[in-house]
């Protein structure tokens, strides 16, 4: 009876093709996700998290930090990648190097060989918390992939076009999960919807999300 089914139960770590040049590993992560999350924590004892504000002048509803070589981050004057955490004046705690090895094999197993992030924006959804529809385009070079770790509770994102217009598909990001992206996807827009509350059974009542980028 089971191998039946069997064709049709779900694969835990099957790699499926969202869009041309994104791809969602599923569960890639998921047996390190307890020693990222405890990594995160060191990294937030010395870039705490923060809610920055935008150019506009709205308070962000996700909270940020960062870790490698450069942060990315946003005030009044604009969105940027620095060397230094503006809180503290610091730089910015260094990107261990499970984060660096994860994203590599990532973006190789999704195509993308060689990819060399400098830049690791760490992102903590309280329920409610959102991002609204953007382009990942504060970079230099395009032409290098982006991976992202989902953490915690699920989110869903919203897989626009390159022009905001273009119609979005919606997506679940679960614990564990690893979005790459690039080439042709490289500046397509996209959203994370508001956090549903719950409680996840190690990472408690958010989401963090790593973005690894090569920014310089
Ligand atoms: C882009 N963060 O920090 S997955 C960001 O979940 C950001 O916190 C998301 O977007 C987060 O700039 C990262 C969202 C995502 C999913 C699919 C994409 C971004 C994508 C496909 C193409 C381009
Ligand atoms: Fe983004």
């Amino acid at each position: 009876m089971d191998d039946l089914f069997a064709e049709y139960a779900p694969c835990p770590r099957r790699n499926q093709t969202l869009a041309d040049g994104v791809q969602l590993l599923h569960a890639f992560a998921l047996d390190q996700a307890d020693e990222l999350l405890a990594a995160i924590e060191r990294i937030v004892q010395t870039a705490p998290w923060s809610q920055m504000e935008t150019p506009g002048g709205y308070r962000m509803s996700v909270a940020m930090s960062n870790c490698g070589a450069l942060g990315w981050s946003t005030d009044r004057r604009g969105y940027r990648y620095t060397a230094r955490d503006p809180i503290s004046n610091l730089p910015w705690p260094a990107m261990p190097r499970a984060f660096f090895e994860l994203a590599r094999q990532a973006a190789a197993d999704a195509g993308f060989a060689d990819f060399t992030p400098d830049a690791c924006l760490i992102n903590r959804y309280a329920p409610g918390a959102k991002l609204s529809l953007h382009q990942d385009k504060d970079e230099t070079d395009f032409s290098a992939p982006i991976v992202s770790v989902s953490l915690g509770l699920p989110a869903t994102f919203l897989l626009g076009g390159l022009q905001r217009q273009a119609p979005r598909a919606r997506w679940l990001l679960n614990h564990g999960d690893v979005l790459v992206w690039g080439g042709p996807a490289r500046l397509r827009y996209h959203a994370v919807l508001p956090l549903k509350a719950g409680q996840h059974p190690t990472a408690g009542d958010c989401r963090i999300n790593l973005t690894l980028r090569k920014a310089a």
